[in-house]
């Protein structure tokens, strides 16, 4: 296999040459001509994806055509309502009910001889866009095209990526190079690599984008003033010519830092102007603007809180500016004491979201959606689900996902994570009976809300592959192909992932998958146990440091001594974190019976010597899965070797170099977690090996 200039660049739009054959010459013929109806900058850039993908994928160059194909075959595009009135007779039964952003892919029959066209009609222009991604997608993964009759409709209204990125460059908890975006406290020169994101993204259904770190610092505050709008107005035109919206976060004490005023009081009428006024900037230089995303009273940011206010006073307070355009609010639910005394064991952070959010349930305007990290903590490993999910019943809600894996190997270990996602989006809160799915809550079907999606932290940056570990890659595309259809089974995922981006030679596919499938139950393994969390070092969060957060004003502690482990949440003799949950979840986590194993130390406090269900004490559990775990992300480099002649070369090397530091690494996490917890308990390994 040859090698490319930028490994890993074209990600999952790499569109290798198809093998000749019959499949090949049919995909040809059936696109030799493609018309878009209509000249929208959004069909433009359907019509020009499609083209781009059958020249590369079968080496005929489709005719670009103004009427549809008189001998009835070639590709027509289009939006319903501006058809040709022959497509539209053909797809009208498909197009009621259809959402602005569904789409209807469909061969239509042909006349005597003729093969029939194939129409690709969108309730809008973008979802025109996601029907050509798919069809794309289907010629990728080789399925027949000869008899299309799909409906898709995405389950999600907002479909988000926020970026952590800082205009100096940086990335908040970025593993991929610096910045796409920004470069020394301004904007790149070039969006020509925004662009190449911005259609990776769209491929997979993402329709909404916040550009700046939630953290909002000097320079970026200045984002939402006057100086910046130009040239934001030319970033939203890049994301929206692939129909994605434009967000940013914002600074609560902007109406100070870059507004002159005294005051940032969410109830003083002055710094209610000041914001409307800014929102009224925005919407003139960017008529689609999404609107803010928030994170107010959290780490250190300010927030409603100095003026003696609440969340809902804040995030109304923006509503209020942004809905004369229809903009929303997106506010942060990640609020919690980040100044906690270790000795205090009555504060608990895993309850403090839902202590802050759930007394202001039903405050919040229509236009105000709460975005609720996944876990109650912070992106561990293993975390229960948030339980404000199933508390809030009168808020937008949408979740927050991390790509980025701060917590997860930060792409230096593979951590395949749709996976987790799917265990989150198919948990049954019972908020309202059975089948009340965190899925449901989050698009804000179950409680017929007006907004809703989810949102999830970036993995990205200006690396050749973009993620620092191309097998990186399959997160963020997961993450998009689940938010349009949070029921799409993992295999399904993984195979398309695969096909597009590695080509269909099944013994690829096969150890791929094997790898991915199997990378987070092994990075959980040799990492912290049973759902305790943490245990890296501070700050940057990477490789074991078992005490490394114990002693802190952090609020993420695991409390081993030298007889057990474990956070008591419990009702009767804990923090009472439990009884956040509606049944049979406040009983099932409550009792050290009933909790499952993978998530006993989040809720218990247990002597190592507690009998799993597995019929392992914790500390045989211990140490059982660090050696077997280390072992194990040894075999994941071996199966990726057997590729080797099969891959591109450098995207082969790059991806060894990462599994064989990851080998290394998984060691060292063994060692330390296996060192410390024989050293506290004195409890020999049952099976005598070393320890040191
Ligand atoms: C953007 C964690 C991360 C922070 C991040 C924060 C958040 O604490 O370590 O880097 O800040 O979450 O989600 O706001």
């Amino acid at each position: 296999m040859g090698t490319n200039a930028r490994v890993g660049y074209e990600a999952w739009l790499r569109y290798e040459a198809m093998e000749e054959g019959d499949l090949r010459e049919a995909y040809g013929q059936r696109c030799s001509s493609i018309m878009a109806s209509g000249s929208s900058k959004v069909l433009s850039t359907a019509a020009r994806e499609l083209a781009i993908a059958v020249r590369s994928l079968t080496g005929r160059t489709p005719v670009i055509a103004s009427a549809p194909d008189q001998r009835g075959a070639g590709i027509v595009i289009g939006v319903r309502g501006k058809l040709d009135p022959e497509t539209e007779r053909a797809v009208a039964s498909d197009l009621d009910g259809l959402g602005d952003e569904g789409y209807v892919l469909r061969t239509l029959p042909g006349g005597a001889g003729e093969t029939g066209r194939i129409a690709i009609v969108g309730g809008t222009e973008a979802g025109a866009l996601y029907g050509v991604f798919h069809f794309i997608r289907l010629m990728q993964t080789r399925e027949p095209i000869d008899n299309l009759h799909l409906v898709e409709q995405p389950a999600n209204g907002l479909r988000m990526i926020n970026q952590w990125d800082n205009m100096d460059g940086s990335i908040e908890r970025g593993y991929a190079g610096k910045s796409i975006f920004y470069r020394n406290d301004g904007f790149v020169e070039d969006f020509a690599r925004i662009r190449d994101y911005a259609r990776l993204l769209a491929s997979t259904g993402i329709n909404a984008i916040s550009i700046n770190n939630v953290n909002v610092h000097r320079e970026e505050t200045k984002l939402i003033t006057p100086e910046y709008q130009q040239t934001l107005s030319e970033a939203a035109e890049v994301f929206g010519a692939y129909g994605i919206k434009l967000y940013l976060s914002i600074n609560f004490a902007s109406p100070i830092a870059v507004g002159g005023l005294a005051t940032a009081d969410p109830l003083e009428p002055s710094v209610r102007e000041w914001w409307a006024e800014r929102a009224a900037d925005l919407y003139r230089s960017i008529p689609d603007f999404g609107g803010f995303l928030v994170k107010a009273d959290s780490e250190f940011r300010p927030g409603p809180f100095t003026y003696g206010r609440d969340h809902a006073d804040g995030a109304n307070m923006l509503a209020e500016a942004l809905e004369p355009h229809g903009g929303v609010v997106i506010w942060r639910c990640f609020v919690y004491n980040c100044l906690q005394d270790w000795r205090d064991r009555s504060t608990d952070r895993a309850k403090a979201a839902y202590d802050h959010f759930m007394p202001l349930d039903g405050r919040f305007a229509d236009n105000v959606i709460l975005q609720i990290k996944n876990g109650p903590m912070d992106f561990q490993v293993r975390e229960p689900v948030s339980p404000l999910f199933g508390g809030l019943s009168k808020t937008n809600q949408m979740l927050e996902l991390q790509i980025t894996q701060e917590y997860t190997g930060q792409q230096k270990h593979v951590c395949y994570l749709v996976p987790l996602w799917k265990e989150v989006l198919d948990f049954d809160t019972h908020a309202a009976g059975k089948g009340s799915t965190v899925a449901k809550i989050a698009s804000g079907a179950l409680h017929n809300r007006p907004f809703g999606g989810i949102a999830a932290v970036s993995n990205i940056g200006d690396d050749d592959c973009w993620t620092g570990h191309p097998l990186a890659q399959a997160n963020l595309y997961g993450y998009g192909r689940l938010t349009w259809n949070p029921s799409l089974p993992v295999d399904r995922i993984t195979r398309d992932w695969i096909r597009q981006s590695l080509g269909c030679d099944p013994q690829v596919e096969q150890a791929v998958t094997d790898i991915l499938h199997r990378s987070w139950g092994i990075y959980e393994s040799y990492t912290s146990p049973l759902g305790v969390g943490w245990m890296v070092n501070p700050n940057h969060h990477y490789g074991p440091n078992v005490d490394g957060y114990e002693y802190s004003k952090w609020g993420t502690y695991h409390f081993a001594d030298r007889s057990g482990i474990g956070v008591d949440r419990t009702i009767g003799t804990g923090t009472g974190y439990a009884g956040q949950y509606h049944q049979p979840w406040r009983e099932t986590y409550n009792s050290e019976e009933l909790c499952p194993d993978e998530l006993l130390l989040f809720f218990h406090h247990v002597p190592y010597t507690h009998i799993l269900k597995s019929g392992k004490t914790v500390i045989q559990h211990i140490y059982d899965t660090h050696f077997e775990g280390a072992e194990e992300a040894a075999e994941l480099l071996g199966a990726w070797r057997t590729l080797e002649g099969k891959v591109e070369e450098g995207y082969f090397a790059l991806v060894s170099s990462r599994l064989a530091e990851q080998r290394e690494h998984a060691k060292e996490w063994r060692d330390v977690i296996n060192t410390y917890f024989y050293r506290k308990s004195g409890i020999a390994d049952r099976q005598g090996r070393l320890i040191y």
